[in-house]
């Protein structure tokens, strides 16, 4: 085993290719084996085994600087950097995050998880390098999903323009978490199958076994090698023209090819992509053959591929949502939906099946999908734009200025909301409820199980304005779903259960969790009222201020932060009407939160209905 000697990559320097190809074959072992157990990225990771191998064998990290897009592919990227031992507790609490982070490792050179950012990182290092004088190699590795993204085409259009030294690796896969999308999509896929991209490839291996070993002066050498390897260019001049040197397409699992490549553009000057073709899943067959399903996944048996899944759970709220559309779509035909790459994630992928002239994935591009759906509101139809709350925080501005300001009726449903588990402090969505609260004429709902969810998105899209719906990562609470939709009276709470002198106000996941603290409450001899606020905006005002007037405490529940959450439209309320009941706030804290199962995260936050009950005791205890 050469794995277990690896504990930094400048030990790869001395490595031969043979020697890197049995390690990449101990890393996919090591990294299959692990991910089996702790759930992961693997079809990601499992593609760039290789190219870090390359990459880390050539540059001289951690002073040369590699920035990994998304980083869900970096998982031989934590290995190779002293984290082979703690990989065993990838994504648990008190183990490592799934995504390189700058706190976890000095490799870690920037913090990612939301896709696209790395060149624009990678760009901001190379002004800053050069501003101190200093001459470091700095990489950007993004994948063609990743290059969907708006960000990554403004930074691509800065780069091209500011010329400065940096490497741009595009590696290639096809897909994105199911296939990619879009017209860069197709040109790249374009590239792979033309014929000049075959001669092309030729043309390089020709070049580059006559390219001189580096000697003479570097510069003239670089000049040369521009030259020549401009002969090969054809194929990627989108990238030309934005100001690169593009080189490739070259076999992204063919080390020594790579290792080539690195060390001659490496003497390059200005801005240079070298585009890297990999295979999704590469080396472990069920994920080659379901790349889809084995991008991000839960344990898995090793020989067959098999997830394992406890049976007979409730369905989760993405499948509610998902069958829901297609029987609201069916009833009316001016609902259409709206993806940022994330069909199977969201549950639009049955929609797509079932409705595809009404089905919209725009690549990883959040920003767009929701002024595309303004755009859509204002001609006459009503889209229903599904994204996951965190990647919503990238459009806060098209849901502001494009939607809310024009108060068009984009109905806007965030899965993943409030804590998400093991993908971590990049992927909770903790904070959905405070940023929409900002935006005049929103409707933000949370529903209390997967029925109120059908409810929900029902009201939502017969409403005429923009509305949000934002409920859980997983499964619902196992209520039986009606047949029927019902509309909800926009901005009335839910009285759940009445008694005593301590109001539970709750939103979303919390009302199960504020029935159980009521249940615990009792058991004490403490009898609660219980509401279920269903709408954090608008806030149902009289019944706040009703429940001040009679209750001696209230107590607001929430699975968001609590700045400028729930908790805090009451606080302004009972302040600006001057009502001076005592008020408890339950609430994820003003910090990111790291990985750990949910209800480990939840427990950490205080937000158990038995940590909650045991506070309101004891500020009883305390009167
Ligand atoms: C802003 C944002 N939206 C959505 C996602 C979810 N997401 C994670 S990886 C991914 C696909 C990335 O595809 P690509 O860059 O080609 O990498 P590959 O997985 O194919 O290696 C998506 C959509 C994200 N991380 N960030």
């Amino acid at each position: 085993m050469l794995l277990e000697y690896i504990e930094k990559p400048e030990q790869l320097h001395t490595l031969t290719i043979e020697q890197l190809s049995q390690l990449a074959k101990e890393l996919r072992e090591y990294i299959i084996e692990n991910v089996s157990r702790t759930g992961g990225h693997l079809a990601p990771s499992l593609g760039a085994v290789e190219l870090t191998l390359a990459l880390y064998s050539t540059f001289n990290l951690p002073v040369d600087k590699v920035i990994w897009d998304v980083g869900h592919q970096a998982y031989a990227h934590k290995i190779l950097t002293g984290r082979r031992e703690i990989f065993k507790k990838l994504r648990q609490k008190d183990g490592i995050t799934g995504f390189p982070c700058r706190k976890e490792s000095p490799y870690d050179t920037f913090g990612v998880g939301h896709a696209s950012t790395s060149i624009s990182a990678a760009l901001g290092m190379a002004a800053a390098r050069d501003l101190m004088g200093r001459g470091e190699h700095i990489i950007a590795v993004i994948g063609d999903g990743a290059m969907t993204g708006g960000e990554a085409f403004e930074a691509l259009n800065h780069a091209g323009d500011l010329k400065k030294n940096m490497i741009v690796v595009l590696n290639d896969n096809g897909m994105s978490i199911d296939c990619n999308v879009g017209a860069m999509s197709e040109y790249l896929s374009k590239i792979r199958l033309a014929p000049q991209y075959r001669q092309a490839k030729e043309d390089l291996k020709g070049i580059l076994k006559s390219i001189p070993h580096i000697g003479d002066t570097v510069i003239k050498t670089a000049e040369y090698l521009k030259d020549s390897m401009r002969a090969v260019l054809v194929p990627g001049e989108i990238f030309e023209e934005m100001g690169f040197t593009y080189i490739g397409p070259i076999d992204g699992h063919n080390i020594a090819v790579m290792k080539d490549v690195f060390s001659r553009v490496r003497l390059l000057e200005g801005p240079v992509l070298v585009h890297v073709h990999t295979k999704k899943g590469k080396g472990y067959l069920p994920a080659e053959l379901e790349p889809d399903k084995f991008h991000g996944v839960g344990k898995f048996d090793v020989t067959t591929g098999n997830l394992i899944k406890e049976n007979g759970r409730p369905k989760s709220y993405t499948s509610v949502f998902s069958d829901a559309m297609i029987e609201l779509a069916k009833k009316d035909e001016s609902i259409t939906a709206i993806t940022a790459a994330m069909p199977a994630g969201t549950g639009l992928k049955q929609f797509s099946e079932v409705f595809p002239e009404r089905y919209f994935d725009v690549g990883i591009a959040e920003e767009h999908a929701v002024t595309l759906a303004a755009g859509m509101a204002a001609a006459g139809v009503h889209p229903v734009v599904a994204i996951y709350s965190t990647f919503a925080q990238r459009a806060y501005d098209q849901l502001m200025h494009d939607v809310c300001l024009q108060n068009l009726p984009v109905t806007l449903c965030l899965d993943r909301a409030g804590i998400v588990g093991a993908d971590g402090a990049t992927h909770h969505g903790n904070f959905d409820l405070s940023y929409l609260r900002t935006m005049p004429g929103m409707v933000v709902m949370a529903p209390k199980d997967e029925n109120e969810l059908r409810n929900m998105l029902y009201t939502a899209v017969n409403y005429d304005g923009p509305a949000a719906v934002r409920y859980p990562r997983g499964e619902g609470v196992g209520v039986a779903l009606e047949n029927d939709f019902r509309e909800l009276p926009i901005g009335k709470a839910e009285v759940i259960q009445n008694g005593g002198k301590i109001a539970l106000l709750a939103v979303g996941t919390m009302v199960s969790a504020a029935c159980k603290t009521a249940e615990l409450l009792k058991d004490k001899g403490i009898e609660c009222t219980v509401v279920n606020m269903r709408f954090v905006k608008p806030l149902d005002r009289e019944c706040v201020l009703q429940m001040a007037d009679k209750m001696d405490m209230l107590v607001t529940m929430e699975e968001n932060v609590l700045p400028g959450g729930f908790g805090a439209a009451v606080a302004e309320l009972l302040a600006d009407e001057g009502r001076c009941v005592p008020l408890m706030r339950f609430g994820l804290p003003d910090a990111f939160i790291e990985q750990g199962t949910q209800r480990e995260l939840l427990e950490q936050c205080g937000l158990t209905p038995e940590q909650m009950s045991e506070k309101i005791i004891d500020s009883r205890n305390k009167e």
